[in-house]
């Protein structure tokens, strides 16, 4: 079903999932500073003190025409799983933000594993997009070891980012805006492009 909201404007949630100190927020900030042309909200941050996401962050992303992306990060620490799945529900996409560094591999994992609980089916039939952050790290895990690690080789579409210098993040939200799109409006043609990447849903 696509949302209208009480003025008529379509709107799409774009949620951004992942382990602590992935940069789900960073990611966020960086967008909010190369988005120009478009009508952006403010970002509304709740955050303890060391700067970890409490709650969620929000940011409203307004294109041409009556389309707004309402786009939330997760709090990625493990103790946080209840808001985790409240600021899940009704997503249209969802950006799992990989943390490349060899020392965060069993919290990609964790991640990885509570997200699909929490989707069920839909984890294969719904936009997922993967992000594989810090890849400026010296000892950044190769893309194949971390896909085979977290079980989604193939299957998913892949960028590649530094999101604390804003490298490959505006892909990453362009993809994930066009395929909530083609999800919620197209269905037919999102299923024929899920299909190419052996998709069956
Ligand atoms: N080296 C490197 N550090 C990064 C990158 N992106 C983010 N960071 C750093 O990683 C730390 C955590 O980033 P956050 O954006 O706060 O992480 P988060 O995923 O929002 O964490 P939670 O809010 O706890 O879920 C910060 O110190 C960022 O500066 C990157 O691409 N490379
Ligand atoms: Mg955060």
């Amino acid at each position: 079903m696509v949302y209208r909201d009480k003025n008529g404007y379509y709107r799409f949630k774009i949620v951004l999932y992942g382990p602590s100190l992935g940069g789900k927020t960073t990611m966020v900030k960086a967008l909010y500073n190369r988005i120009f042309g478009l009508k952006k909200g403010k970002i509304r941050s709740i955050e303890d003190p060391s700067g970890r996401t409490l709650y969620f962050d929000y940011m409203p992303l307004g294109t041409r025409g009556k389309v707004v992306f309402d786009i939330y990060t997760v709090p990625g620490q493990r103790r946080h799983k209840h808001q985790r799945k409240v600021i899940l529900q009704g997503a249209d996409a969802v950006i799992f933000v990989v943390d490349s560094d060899p020392n965060a591999l069993q919290e990609n994992i964790y991640s990885i594993n509570e997200l699909k609980d929490f989707l069920g089916d839909h984890f294969i039939r719904m936009p997922v997009i993967i992000a594989l952050n810090k890849r400026d790290l010296d000892d950044a895990l190769p893309e194949r070891v971390l896909l085979r690690a977290l079980n989604i080789e193939g299957t998913f579409p892949v960028f590649k980012t530094v999101a604390k210098d804003g490298l490959g993040v505006k892909r990453v939200f362009q993809e994930a805006a066009r395929l909530a799109m083609l999800y919620r409006v197209f269905p037919e043609v999102y299923r024929k492009e899920m299909a190419t990447l052996g998709r069956k849903i």
